[in-house]
């Protein structure tokens, strides 16, 4: 089919304004009756076609009567009806099977046909399997949802908006009734009915409504809402507090389940979760996950404001929501949190998934221009680039300017499906500034390079930043414009002061840091009156999602680590340094940048100041993937190679007994609280064991394996248990033997215990996957646990993964083809880990694009995964 151009849009030409669902629920067919009030556009002919996927349609009357075959045409994805007029309404009666649905889009069961729950799940474009609709976000109707079904096996009925009654009918079955009074596109439709437990609390919003918040989940798990429920109201009153945003209806449902295809989904009056992302003990559930619970919650959340109130004109605009709904997240988490270790957290994130996405086969725009099928553009482009742009523009528009802005968009736009430039329009009016030359970001793929040079001038006092761009061509976009570019920064004194800046032809403020704005392919910026040659600090809080190439001697990125204010540069000069350090490695050169990077972070070390998650990211060099970003032929096992040799001359430095000291220090700590300082002591001794076990293996088993016994928290046993399987200790198997029969039942842990066991070296790792993979616990139906295992291994062990006589390659591409026929969506998220084959050394090269090629040959893929697999060889 031919792809759908931003170019081509349309207004609908028809639009229903109400819509009455009436659902007859059970596991094998559920039968749908939908009465929709139909609005015509008079400036359009076009004959009613509504969207509708694997229906059995079962009736159809239009304005009350029923029609005749002759005046309707049911195709394999629509229906043309004849014969409506502009206030018509249409009735559909047709039959689905829930159970029968793998793909997990539209109406599916969770869990077993005797104890599971059936749900929905409509964006982008499920609510066309659920019944016929003009199924595209433009199209807002306000819902009426009444749910039937039988009451022992479904005691709980959901759906979207307020609850309007309920009651019992003839044999043992009851209803319940729903109404929205927001009108909603379609994705944002949600029901679910089964048997669930509940925690429930009371919130009254800022503007005085008192709302019923309610947790959802299967019995022996509701114990593990508490924290999410919390968070759900930290999120609640920070968008009070931070947008002015209030809560809209009187009750707000969460779900969770184990079987679901992304994170969470923010349906109005109803979000439904990846149980990963709700459910959290201390017993099973890791710091990081703590922390993203919190983030998934507050994002789904902000979501009612930023995608539900304002939703999106047509699914290009996704960003509008996506971008927005993280920027605002990240806020949230930092303001929750440690600012400075969310932003690091973040940039990394963006370093790791977008840079390599937006230098490969499947770069596309932030807005792309096309599509062949809008669920392969859920990508970390749209959500997390996406979220850099608005951080852009709230950087140019100040905390206050912003928040007008802010308030400008939601007035403007509120019960409307809007698009950037109606984004950019409101926040540019609202300041009298005009913010359309940051459209181009939004229209251009690939990531900026941004070049600095500098010039001192000892006579005239002057430092002189020389700032140029230039974005690599991308598959479908050989030119590249020039961009707004946000550079904050600073300069430092070699003595580690920042010095007041003058900056030629702006007013003397003698603020020690400001913000350029390089908008053309090259600009230069004159610092006066400095007295001796500077060390700048660029690109400060990373201004601008880019890869700035400069050129610090690493005595001056040396000096950055150490006095930097600014928590995120201070992590860059460290990360810089590393880099020059792997590099000096790698090419067997002079030791000198080495050395700095490990004196540097010796005396991080020996210094009792530091924050100690600070200090273990500050002391993490960058990761696989990224180093091998910098590479035109790639070999993922030397890349590791050298990065553990860095390592371990950063353990050596340091030296045994320094790191022993302190590992000792911080297990004594041990505790399995989780206030800050608790987990950053944790961070901390993660790091310190890893390099302890890189100087001496055994050391670091034995150790470890103390730590798994005696660990208070899963953060600290699963730490253990890393150690102990990368480095192929003998403690090993017992660990993971107890590991799994502790946490059998434990869906969410026994990912994480087929995850660990990804990470082996080398061709260890295949033999794990394919041993795994016949676990009886092991199935290809289930999103997290097929994520858990060819997830992680494909993109978390490159060294793993990439072996050179191609078999990890022609397993994957062999399971993508088993996957695709159960779960369209799942398989081509997973396809994409093949995203960086073009850059690999010519041997590996080889091997995955005759697997990738092999994938493509095959019969019957899905739009999803041909999509993907043709645009990576083309
Ligand atoms: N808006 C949601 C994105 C989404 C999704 C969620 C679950 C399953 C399939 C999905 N397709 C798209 C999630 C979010 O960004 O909040
Ligand atoms: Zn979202």
């Amino acid at each position: 089919p031919s792809p759908i151009r931003l170019s081509e849009y349309r207004a609908p030409a028809w639009r229903v304004e109400r819509v009455e669902l009436d659902f007859d629920l059970g596991i094998d067919a559920s039968e749908v009756t939908a009465r929709l009030r139909l609005r015509r556009d008079p400036a359009q002919q076009t004959p009613l076609r509504l969207d509708g996927e694997g229906l059995e349609l079962l009736a159809i009357a239009l304005d009350g009567q029923p029609l005749d075959p002759g005046s309707y045409r049911h195709g394999d994805n629509q229906l043309e009806v004849d014969g409506a007029q502009d206030g018509s309404v249409l009735e559909t009666r047709v039959r689905l099977q829930p159970a029968a649905n793998t793909a997990l889009e539209g109406l599916y069961l969770s869990g077993s046909r005797e104890t599971g729950f059936l749900l929905t799940q409509c964006e982008a474009e499920g609510f066309r399997h659920i019944t016929f609709f003009p199924d595209r976000p433009d199209v807002l109707a306000s819902y009426t949802v009444t749910l039937r079904a039988d009451r022992k096996r479904f005691p709980v009925l959901l759906a979207g908006g307020n609850p309007e009654g309920a009651g019992e009918l003839e044999d043992g079955r009851h209803w319940a009734r729903f109404v929205d009074p927001h009108p909603k596109p379609s994705y944002l439709f949600a029901l679910v009915a089964g048997r669930l437990e509940k925690i429930e609390r009371d919130y009254v919003t800022a503007d005085g409504r008192a709302v019923k918040l309610v947790m959802w989940s299967e019995a022996n798990v509701i114990d593990r809402c508490h924290y999410a429920m919390d968070a759900l109201e930290r999120s609640m009153r920070w968008d009070e507090q931070a947008y002015g945003r209030n809560y809209d209806l009187d009750v707000f449902h969460v779900v969770a389940t184990h079987d679901f295809n992304m994170g969470a989904m923010e349906n109005k009056g109803l979000n439904i979760f990846n149980a990963k992302y709700l459910l959290a003990d201390p017993d099973s559930t890791t710091d990081d996950e703590y922390r993203a619970v919190e983030a998934v919650v507050a994002h789904e959340y902000f979501h009612n404001w930023s995608g539900n109130r304002v939703t999106c004109r047509d699914w290009f605009q996704l960003s509008l929501k996506e971008g927005l709904t993280v920027f605002r997240e990240q806020q949230f988490s930092a303001d929750m949190n440690s600012p400075p270790l969310k932003r690091i957290e973040d940039v990394a994130l963006l370093r790791r998934a977008q840079f390599p996405e937006d230098a490969g086969p499947l770069a596309h725009p932030v807005r792309p221009a096309q599509y062949s099928e809008i669920n392969n553009f859920y990508t970390a482009t749209v959500y997390e680039k996406g979220s850099e742009l608005v951080r852009m523009l709230s950087g140019r528009l100040g905390t206050d300017g912003f928040r007008r802005g802010m308030d400008r968009y939601f007035e403007a736009n509120d019960g409307r499906a809007a698009t950037l430039e109606d984004f950019l329009g409101a926040l540019g009016d609202a300041n009298q500034v005009d913010l359309l030359p940051y459209l181009v970001w939004y229209a251009q793929a690939g990531t900026p390079r941004l070049k600095a040079r500098r010039d001192y001038d000892a006579a005239r006092r002057e430092f002189t930043l020389t700032l140029s761009q230039h974005t690599p061509g991308t598959p479908s976009q050989p030119e590249k414009h020039a961009l707004p570019i946000p550079v904050k920064l600073a300069l430092f004194t070699h003595e580690g002061r920042m010095l007041p800046l003058h900056l030629d032809g702006h007013p003397r403020s003698g603020d020690t840091e400001l913000v350029v704005v390089l908008d053309k392919a090259e600009q230069r910026f004159v610092f006066r009156e400095i007295d001796a040659e500077p060390v700048p600090s660029l690109l400060r809080g990373f201004s601008a999602p880019v890869i700035l190439e400069s050129h610090d001697t690493p005595a001056e990125l040396a000096l950055l680590l150490r006095h930097d204010v600014d928590g995120f540069n201070r992590w860059e000069a460290g990360q810089q340094l590393a880099i020059r350090a792997y590099e000096a490695l790698r090419e067997g050169g002079s030791d000198a940048a080495i050395v700095a990077w490990c004196d540097a972070l010796a005396a991080l070390f020996a210094d009792g100041n530091v924050d100690d998650a600070l200090l273990a990211e500050v002391m993490t060099p960058p990761g696989e993937v990224e180093l091998a970003e910098r590479e035109r032929e790639a070999d993922p096992e030397r890349i590791h190679a050298w990065r553990q040799e860095l390592q371990r001359r950063l353990a050596t430095r340091i030296s045994a007994a320094a790191l022993l000291q302190r590992y000792r220090t911080l297990a004594q700590a041990t505790n399995g609280q989780l206030d800050a300082a608790s987990q950053a002591q944790r961070r901390l001794k993660r790091r310190v064991l890893e390099l302890i076990s890189l100087l001496d293996a055994a050391q670091g088993q034995a150790l470890a394996t103390l730590q798994y016994e005696e660990a208070p928290s899963m953060t600290d046993r699963l730490a253990a248990l890393s150690v102990l399987v990368r480095t192929d200790a003998p403690q090993a198997a017992t660990a993971l033997a107890h590991f799994r029969d502790r946490y059998v039942d434990n869906p969410l842990a026994l990912d994480k215990w087929f995850n660990v066991q990804t990470q082996r070296r080398g061709a260890a790792s295949l033999a794990s996957v394919r041993e795994l993979e016949r676990d009886p616990a092991f199935t290809l139906k289930n999103p997290n646990r097929v994520n858990a295992l060819f997830g992680a291994w494909a993109r978390s062990n490159p060294a793993g993964f990439h072996q050179a006589d191609g078999a990890g390659y022609r397993l994957l591409a062999e399971r993508l083809a088993q996957l695709d026929a159960l779960n369209p969506q799942v398989a081509a998220r997973l396809a994409t880990a093949f995203n960086g084959w073009r850059r690999l050394e010519p041997v590996r090269r080889a091997q995955a694009q005759a697997a990738i090629a092999a994938l493509a040959e095959q019969a019957g893929l899905s739009r999803n995964l041909t999509e993907i697999v043709q645009s990576m060889l083309h």
